[in-house]
C-alpha cells in the first residue's frame, strides 16, 4: 500500500482525497483525564490558559452544566463509549472492570458505518478488555500518534478519533506549575480544599498539566484544519471526571462531576453560542451517531444533543433538559476492608443537588488512615496533617469524614455545595420531591441499588493493581 498527502494529512492510497468525505462529519473527540469545571472557559476570567479549548467555545458552543456519569475512570469512560448508565454496565461500573462485549459502543458502530475509527492514550479504562469478551479497546483500534491512524485512513472515508490525553491526571511534579510560569497568587482555590501555599502550588500543578492537555489537542485540531477539513469536523474537547483533589474525584458533588464541554462543528453549529441546558457526558454517543446518520440502539439513555446543537439559541434550549443524573460504586478496591464501593446516586437541578449514600456506614473516602479514594499528594498530605487546625477541620471532615444516607445543598445559598440541609426542616418537601424524582429515574433505568441486588457492585473482580500504600494515585 502507498501513501499520499493531501493538504498535509495522509491518506492509504493515491487517490486524491476529498475535503468532506461521503458528506459525513469527522469526529474528534479530545478527552483530558481528570479535567474539572469550572476551568477555564473564558480567558479573561482564568488563572491559567487554555487556547485550544477557548477556541473550540469561541467558534462553537459551550455546555455550561455538563456532567460526567461516574467521577471516576472507567465507569465514566464505558458511559461515553455506550450512552449508558454505568449501573446498567455490570462490571463497569467499577474502576478496573471489564465492559462485557453484549454493550454496543459508538466507535464500534461508526466503523460498521463506514467510519475510519482509532484512538491514542488512554481510551476506555482502566480494565481488563478481553475479559468481557472484546479484542479490541472499546475507543477503537490504537495508534501510536494522530498522524498513524491518519495514515490508514483509506479514500474518502470521515474519521471518527478518541484522542485520549493522560493529562491532567497525578502524579506532578511538584513545583511543575511554578516552573511553567502560573503564579501562586493567581490562583483559585476550590472553596472545599483548605487556602495555602501547599494548595496553590498543588492546584498549578495541575494547571500546568491541563495546559498541556490542551495543547496536545490544540495540536491535532491544527492539522486537521491544515488539511482542510476543520469546518466538517465535530470538535469535542471534555473531562473524565473533577479534579483529583480532596472532595473532588470520586465525590458527587459537582467538583467530582462537573466538566468542561465544548463542540464546535461549523457546518452546523453557529459560533459564540453558551448554552445552560443539563448534559450528561452519555449523551456524546447518540449525538454522534445522529451526525454520523447511524441509528440509535434503543438500549441507549443519553439524548442526543443535535437539537441543542442545531439551535441558534443561547441559555436553556430544550427545556427538557432540566436535571442530570450521576453516580458512583466502587473506586480502588483497596481502599475498603472487603474490597467494598461507595454506591451513591444524585438528583442534580439548577437549584439543588440532592445525594443518596446507600451504605453510609462506610468511609466515603476510603477506610482510614489511607483513605485510598483521595489520590495521594501535597493537598491530601496537608489536610491529614492539619486536620486539627480550625481553619482546616471543617474542610478535613467534609473531604474525609463518613456521611449521612441523604445529602441536600441548595445551591441558590450555597453554590460550592458545602451546607448539607437534608435534616433541615424547611426543606423536608424539597428533600421528598427530589428523592421521588430520583427513585423514579433509578427504577426506569434498572439500577440494581433501587430495584434489588445492588451488593454484587462490591462483588466483582478488581482487574487491577493493589497499591499498599496511601502514597499512590488510582485512576
Ligand atoms: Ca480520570
Amino acid at each position: 500500500m502507498t501513501t499520499s498527502r493531501h493538504a498535509g494529512l495522509l491518506y492509504a492510497d493515491d487517490a486524491p482525497a476529498n475535503d468532506k468525505p461521503d458528506g459525513r462529519p469527522n469526529i474528534l473527540f479530545a478527552f483530558a483525564d481528570d479535567w474539572s469545571w469550572p476551568e477555564p472557559v473564558a480567558s479573561d476570567n482564568n488563572w491559567f490558559k487554555m487556547p485550544a479549548f477557548e477556541r473550540i467555545c469561541n467558534e462553537g458552543v459551550v455546555f455550561n452544566r455538563a456532567f460526567v456519569t461516574a467521577p471516576s475512570c472507567t465507569p465514566s469512560r464505558a458511559s461515553v463509549l455506550t450512552g449508558q448508565w454505568h449501573w446498567r454496565l455490570e462490571e463497569d461500573a467499577n474502576l478496573f472492570g471489564t465492559l462485557p462485549a453484549k454493550f454496543a459502543v459508538y466507535p464500534d458502530l461508526l466503523e460498521k458505518a463506514g467510519y475510519h475509527v482509532g484512538y491514542t492514550g488512554k481510551g476506555w479504562g482502566p480494565g481488563n478488555v478481553t475479559a468481557g469478551g472484546r479484542t479490541r479497546n472499546p475507543a477503537g483500534k490504537e495508534y501510536a500518534s494522530f498522524e498513524a491512524f491518519m495514515a490508514e485512513r483509506p479514500k474518502g472515508k470521515p474519521f471518527c478519533f478518541w484522542f485520549g490525553s493522560h493529562q491532567p491526571h497525578r502524579s506532578y511534579r511538584p513545583g511543575s506549575g511554578v516552573n511553567a510560569g502560573l503564579k501562586l497568587a493567581d490562583v483559585k482555590v476550590p472553596a472545599c480544599l483548605p487556602d495555602c501555599e501547599t494548595t496553590r502550588s498543588d492546584l498549578c500543578d495541575y494547571a500546568a498539566a491541563t495546559q498541556r492537555y490542551d495543547h496536545d489537542a490544540g495540536q491535532i485540531i491544527k492539522s486537521i484544519e491544515a488539511a482542510g477539513e476543520l469546518d466538517h469536523t465535530m470538535v469535542v474537547m471534555s473531562g473524565d471526571n473533577g479534579l483529583p483533589f480532596p472532595r473532588g474525584k470520586c465525590n458527587i458533588y459537582d467538583t467530582g462531576t462537573r466538566v468542561p464541554l465544548a463542540i464546535r462543528w461549523p457546518d452546523k453549529i453557529k459560533s459564540h453560542r453558551s448554552v445552560d441546558d443539563f448534559v450528561s457526558l452519555a449523551d456524546l454517543c447518540p449525538t454522534f451517531l445522529q451526525a454520523a446518520g447511524v441509528a440509535i440502539p434503543a438500549d441507549v439513555d443519553g439524548k442526543s444533543l443535535m437539537n441543542v446543537l442545531a439551535s441558534d439559541k443561547n441559555g436553556q434550549v430544550d427545556p427538557s433538559r432540566d436535571h442530570v443524573l450521576t453516580g458512583m460504586e466502587r473506586h480502588a478496591a483497596p481502599a475498603r476492608d472487603g474490597a467494598l464501593g461507595y454506591p451513591m446516586r444524585a438528583y442534580r437541578t439548577a437549584d439543588f443537588l440532592y445525594i443518596r449514600n446507600f451504605k453510609p456506614d462506610r468511609w466515603p473516602a476510603g477506610d482510614p488512615p489511607a483513605f485510598m479514594d483521595i489520590d495521594g499528594g501535597p493537598t491530601k498530605k496537608y489536610m491529614i496533617d492539619h486536620r486539627d487546625d480550625p481553619a482546616v477541620k471543617p474542610l478535613y471532615e467534609l473531604a474525609f469524614g463518613k456521611r449521612p444516607a441523604e445529602e441536600l445543598y441548595d445551591l441558590r445559598k450555597d453554590p460550592n455545595q458545602l451546607k448539607n440541609v437534608a435534616a433541615d426542616p424547611a426543606y423536608a418537601q424539597m428533600l421528598t420531591k427530589l428523592s421521588e424524582a430520583l427513585n423514579t429515574e433509578l427504577k426506569a433505568t434498572k439500577d440494581p441499588r433501587v430495584i434489588g441486588g445492588g451488593d454484587k457492585f462490591d462483588e466483582y473482580s478488581y482487574r487491577g493493581k493493589v497499591y499498599k500504600s496511601a502514597s499512590k494515585t488510582t485512576e
